[in-house]
């Protein structure tokens, strides 16, 4: 990599609007709810921020089905709004990425109304209809990702329409030119207003079958799965036709100067890589969730690191992410004392970390009681454990009322913990996990090594996982304990001292180590090996 793009070196910071501040007293966040804290996150360290859905929307999905993909949606603001939050994150040198949501619209689009008023409308082919079976049944066996049936019976045109995820969510036929070319225009709209890229939502979903054929039964389906995942999406997602359409996509974005394109997809990693496209024509960051998933273990993790190293292709740029608004919280996954660790992890792998909003504060889940439930696949999925509110409740701002998030209840309640667990109480404390957040993004500024360099495995014994980054002759050392019991760690072979920049504790910052390092149980820590440290060494 000659010079590093921005979207290579930055930190994404993913802002769920609903749930960041509400500014104007509703209960909802909205855009003046994060340009009133766009110091917060300078400060924090990110360098951009992906903004999920803020386009005019019925809400059925929270956004993730858009009426108006060129406009805002009242609850969250004007455009004017809009403008004035792009002119003052671009003033702070803060990327704004936006959510594209490609896939499908919402019901209440004027292109499903005029598709579905008749079945000879010019905009019919916008979607995706096809006959019934036979007298009252669906046209075969795709399953919504939100229960049930993914084909909805439309009566008036007697047919049914496919929807990948809610009811409410019609597919769009991306088979369709005039589809694709008023999507671009999309794209377009919002590029000449300075969004420095998108996140693609469900990318590898864009292509069916055109034969329509009936998905495979899974024989790894167990009780207690998403139904959907009773067969293989093999004729609904990942289609070969797909990566055409992404690098016509991918060539609107190359219009503009110093763009980004993000895939959100859901593959196993010799899947996702293809993602990169031939020739990295596709999308610049397939978003790798692999860390979501992965057993906290440490061979477990380092296998998985070493499998996604080796797949991508060469100049296909690495990103991880440790969570986002459909999944279960990092904290809450691994427990308070490992997030720690997996924070260390994901701002010191090589390639572009995501933070997904809270997390830096250490945010749980929050058990949402059923009278407060909204997520749409919790109610047609109920009582599985596949809601996803738990994970987007509103950010704590402080230990005032509601957090500090709003001056009314929020649209969802916020944790129980809100007093002790909060922005501000955290930037008071050196030892919190905010702090830890924003020593490791510093250190990202200043250490070429882990914006840049390398990325060699040391060892993954037991507990333990080790690796270096390495970049020009720098060279950093990072330990992570993912068990609970104290240990030693000597340093690597090829060199006998260092200085530790940062512990998860935030209690050990410049402290010179030789040959071996004391580790505490859940502790990680950050050690630059370069030649200075030692040179600085008294003898
Ligand atoms: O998610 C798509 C997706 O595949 C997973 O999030 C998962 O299928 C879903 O959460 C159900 O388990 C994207 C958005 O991130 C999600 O919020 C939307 O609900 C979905 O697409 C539809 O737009
Ligand atoms: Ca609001």
């Amino acid at each position: 990599m000659t010079s590093a793009c921005w979207w290579q070196t930055d930190v994404i910071y993913q802002i769920y609007p609903r749930s960041f501040l509400d500014r104007n007293g509703d209960g909802i966040g909205d855009l003046r709810g994060i340009a009133a804290r766009l110091d917060y996150l300078v400060d924090l360290g990110v360098g951009a921020i992906w903004i999920s859905p803020i386009f005019a929307s019925p809400m059925a999905d929270f956004g993730y089905d858009i009426s108006d993909y060129n406009s805002i949606d009242p609850l969250f603001g004007t455009m004017a709004d809009f403008d004035a939050l792009m002119k003052a994150a671009h003033d702070r040198d803060l990327k704004v990425i936006l959510d594209f949501v490609p896939n499908h619209t919402s019901d209440q689009h004027p292109w499903f109304q005029q598709s579905r008023a008749s079945r000879d409308n010019p905009r019919r082919d916008w979607y995706i209809w096809r006959n019934p079976a036979q007298p009252g049944v669906a046209p075969n066996n795709w399953l919504s990702e939100f229960g049930g049936s993914a084909w909805e019976f439309d009566g008036l045109t007697g047919q049914y329409y496919y929807h990948a995820f809610h009811t409410r969510q019609p597919d769009l036929n991306w088979r369709n030119p005039a589809v694709r070319s008023a999507m671009h225009e999309v794209l377009r709209f919002w590029l000449r207003k300075g969004v420095d890229g998108f996140r693609v939502d469900v990318i590898w979903h864009l292509v069916k079958d055109d034969q329509y054929r009936d998905n495979p039964i899974n024989p790894q389906f167990r009780l207690g799965d998403p139904p959907n995942r009773r067969l293989v999406p093999l004729y609904t997602t990942d289609r070969p036709e797909v990566h055409d359409l992404i690098a016509a996509m991918r060539r609107v974005i190359d219009e503009f100067d110093d763009r980004v394109l993000i895939g959100e997809i859901y593959l196993p990693i010799e899947r996702l890589i293809a993602y990169y496209g031939r020739d990295l024509s596709g999308v610049h960051l397939p978003f790798n969730f692999s860390l979501i998933g992965a057993r906290w273990q440490a061979q477990s993790i380092a296998k998985l690191i070493d499998e996604y190293e080796a797949a991508l292709p060469p100049g296909g740029w690495p990103n991880w992410v440790l969570g986002n608004h459909d999944r279960p919280r990092i904290a809450s996954r691994v427990g308070p004392d490992q997030a720690r660790v997996a924070a260390m992890l994901l701002l010191t792998l090589r390639g572009t970390p995501t933070i997904y909003y809270g997390d830096e504060i250490g945010m749980q889940q929050v058990p949402i009681p059923p009278e407060q439930i909204r997520d749409p696949l919790e109610k047609n999925v109920p009582g599985r454990g596949l809601g996803r509110d738990g994970a987007r409740t509103p950010l704590q701002w402080d230990g005032g009322k509601f957090a500090g998030f709003a001056t009314v209840a929020p649209w969802l309640p916020v944790a129980a913990n809100y007093a002790q667990q909060n922005i501000a109480e955290q930037i008071r404390n050196p030892g919190s996990i905010y702090r830890l957040y924003r020593r490791l993004l510093a250190l990202r500024r200043e250490q070429p090594a882990l914006r840049r360099g390398s990325y060699r495995p040391i060892s993954a014994n037991g507990d333990l996982l080790l690796y270096t980054r390495e970049f020009e002759g720098d060279r950093i050392f990072v330990v992570l304990n993912l068990g609970s019991e104290p240990t030693a760690v000597a340093l690597p072979a090829e060199s006998r001292a260092g200085r530790l920049l940062v512990s998860t504790f935030g209690d050990r910052d410049r402290e010179l180590v030789r040959e071996i390092i004391d580790i505490r149980g859940n502790e990680g820590v950050v050690v630059e090996l370069s030649k200075q440290a030692v040179d600085a060494l008294p003898d």
